[in-house]
């Protein structure tokens, strides 16, 4: 659908204001470098931004662009946008009251969390190459082994930068206590980024994560998805789903 700009009260472009104005004071020192940078991307902070100003940034800067959709969508759809280097924004906010918390992605959530890191190349084709290694995975009936890749990754992903841990992940970089928590807390345990442990991890969707995985590099993570997943759904099938938050015999964690 399209971003329909006329329908947006004020009070959503306030709610906007409000809640990019909270986050952006505390993303130094927990958000990755490349996030901090590309932010002003999005331009506008004092009201919700339309879709195409951002487009035409994002698509100089990464083939990029973003679609609006009305919420989320079934899994098809959605890897085959990525594949199309399309990514879907909610285009409503949440209401005052859910100003906290929601637990459907909503328009901060996506533009915030999800849209500056586009603007980093290697990110952008590591998610298109996650949207097309998606549709082989639906074929294979492996969408839901896939999907938690993404939420270790796109939407709770940390990275290791030489002045210490950092986010990457729009589930984090747009969650106010959840940047503290994925980066600075002993309580959840840190691992390397390892395709088959986090694709037999399972997560949360309306709590904290106890798991996160850390990369070193976004090269890494896009190098590491090079090689055909077939062999590791045939290996994903034969081992057991590991719960969040648990830590296995010999895993060395990351400290930072
Ligand atoms: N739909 N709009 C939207 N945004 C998402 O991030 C999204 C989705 N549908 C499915 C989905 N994510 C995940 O299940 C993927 O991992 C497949
Ligand atoms: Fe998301």
């Amino acid at each position: 659908c399209a971003q329909d700009y006329a329908a947006y009260a004020a009070q959503d472009h306030d709610t906007y204001r409000r809640l990019y104005a909270r986050q952006e004071a505390l993303l130094p020192g927990l958000a990755c470098d490349e996030f901090i940078a590309a932010l002003p991307s999005l331009g506008a902070k004092d009201r919700i931004p339309r879709f195409d100003e951002i487009n035409e940034r994002l698509h100089k800067a990464t083939g990029w662009e973003i679609v609006a959709v009305p919420g989320l969508i079934p899994e098809l759809p959605f890897f085959t946008l990525l594949a199309n280097r399309k990514f879907p924004v909610t285009d409503w906010i949440r209401k005052p009251e859910e100003f906290d918390y929601i637990v459907e992605p909503d328009v901060f959530h996506d533009l915030f969390g999800h849209v500056p890191m586009l603007f980093d190349p290697t990110f952008a084709d590591y998610v298109q190459r996650y949207g097309q290694g998606g549709l082989k995975a639906h074929d294979l009936g492996a969408g839901e082994k896939l999907a938690r890749l993404y939420w270790y990754t796109v939407e709770f992903g940390l990275i290791r930068q030489p002045d210490g841990l950092r986010a990457y992940g729009a589930g984090i970089l747009s969650s106010v206590g959840e940047l503290q928590h994925a980066v600075r807390s002993n309580d959840p345990h840190r691992l390397p980024l390892d395709l088959l442990r986090a694709m037999r991890t399972r997560y949360k969707i309306d709590s904290y994560q106890s798991s996160y995985f850390v990369i070193d590099s976004f090269a890494q993570l896009f190098g590491m998805t090079a090689p055909d997943f077939t062999p590791l759904y045939e290996r994903l099938a034969t081992e057991p789903d590991i719960e969040a938050g648990v830590v296995l015999p010999g895993e060395s964690e990351v400290t930072g």
